[in-house]
């Protein structure tokens, strides 16, 4: 009888420990989320690709004592198009306000990675494309620019102000242009999966014969952020040169895809960008283990992909113009852009 009870009790007080362990797993996980989305800090060894979203996308916090312009829906830009028709904002210039912007996004210490390949003769603007980030690119904030080149002793000494790093990459050349561009999906994706998981929020891929004019910073922070390319934006999408083949992975019938978006920028999130690189590199691939090569390379699947998967935001031309073209009445500032060069005496091919 006595040893009966004794049973009895020891399975009851392992009963209330089992309860106790289950109460203690399921609190705990809810405070994590709950503690993370007030303050912001991603939950010890919890990657940013489950944390960024919460905090830097869904919750924008304004400091209480920030003056600023009274924000109106009645007025504002009205010859241009500030939204798409599946409601992401199109960034021109009058639509924000970079203050407010700042303001919000400096609470939440946020970092930007840039990348941008300087492979071959491109080496040569590097120095310009460096010197101008420091000016305009996300002033004041944490930025990593990783430089992918087969020159690394060739890469300038720019000085960085205090935040901001530069981290050199080598990777080798190659005979084809069109290779040195495509390529860059596949070592977007091998660096964000390598290097950046834990390091990095937002991330943006540059060419490097660009540079910058104007401030490119907070306003162009987003889920998956894609920019208009300057030289068909007024035009019919009849004219877009999108992949036209059907054989092709980045096919888009005619009748079909939003804009021409820019293969020379493109960002956003951590992991919008890292499936972005992963699928233009596998579609790509796939495509040239059947002999084909799509019109612009990684342009063209770019835009096969931003049809399918819509960019959250979406940057005017402002954001990558072209020095040879003269600027439209609707392109209030020219942020970025890229220079005029001569193809023939630095690509390795024509
Ligand atoms: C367009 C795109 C570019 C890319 C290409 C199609 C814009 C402004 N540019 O530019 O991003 O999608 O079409 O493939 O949207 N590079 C080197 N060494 C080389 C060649 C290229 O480093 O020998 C790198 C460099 O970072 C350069 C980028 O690849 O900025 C794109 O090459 P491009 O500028 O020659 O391509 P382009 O002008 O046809």
């Amino acid at each position: 009888m006595h040893l009966w009870s004794g049973k009895v009790v020891t399975v009851i007080l392992l009963l209330a420990l089992l309860l106790g362990v289950l109460y203690y797993y399921n609190f705990q996980s809810y405070r994590l989320v709950v503690s993370f989305e007030q303050d912001q800090i991603p939950p010890e060894g919890g990657s940013a690709a489950n944390t960024v979203i919460t905090s830097h996308e869904l919750h924008l916090v304004a400091p209480n004592n920030l003056q600023y312009k009274q924000p109106s829906i009645v007025q504002g830009r009205t010859d241009v198009v500030t939204v798409t028709p599946w409601l992401a904002p199109v960034v021109w210039e009058g639509t924000f306000n970079p203050v407010l912007l700042d303001s919000i996004y400096t609470q939440k210490n946020i970092t930007i990675a840039a990348t941008v390949f300087a492979v071959g003769k491109y080496i040569m603007f590097l120095k310009n494309f460096l010197e101008t980030a420091e000016q305009h690119f996300f002033v004041g904030f944490k930025v990593h620019i990783y430089v992918f080149t087969d020159r690394p002793e060739e890469v300038p000494k720019v000085k960085m102000a205090a935040g901001r790093q530069l981290m050199v990459h080598s990777v080798p050349s190659s005979r084809r242009w069109q290779e040195i561009s495509a390529r860059r999906m596949e070592l977007i994706q091998t660096l964000i999966e390598e290097k950046l998981q834990n390091d990095v929020d937002y991330i943006f891929c540059l060419d490097v014969d660009s540079k910058f004019h104007g401030r490119w910073g907070t306003e162009s922070l987003g889920g998956l952020v894609a920019v208009i390319h300057p030289g068909y934006y007024r035009d019919d999408r009849s004219k877009f040169p999108y992949e036209r083949r059907p054989a092709s992975r980045a096919y888009v019938a005619p009748g079909q895809g939003d804009f021409y978006y820019c293969g020379g920028a493109f960002g956003g999130l951590l992991q919008e960008v890292h499936l972005l690189a992963k699928t233009c590199r596998s579609n790509f691939e796939a495509d040239a283990k059947e002999g084909i090569e799509a019109a612009w390379q990684e342009e063209s699947h770019l835009n096969r992909y931003m049809w399918i998967n819509k960019p959250s935001k979406v940057l005017s031309p402002e954001y990558l113009w072209q020095d040879f073209k003269s600027r439209n009445p609707e392109v209030h500032i020219i942020r970025f852009s890229g220079v005029v060069k001569n193809y023939a005496e630095i690509r390795p091919n024509v």
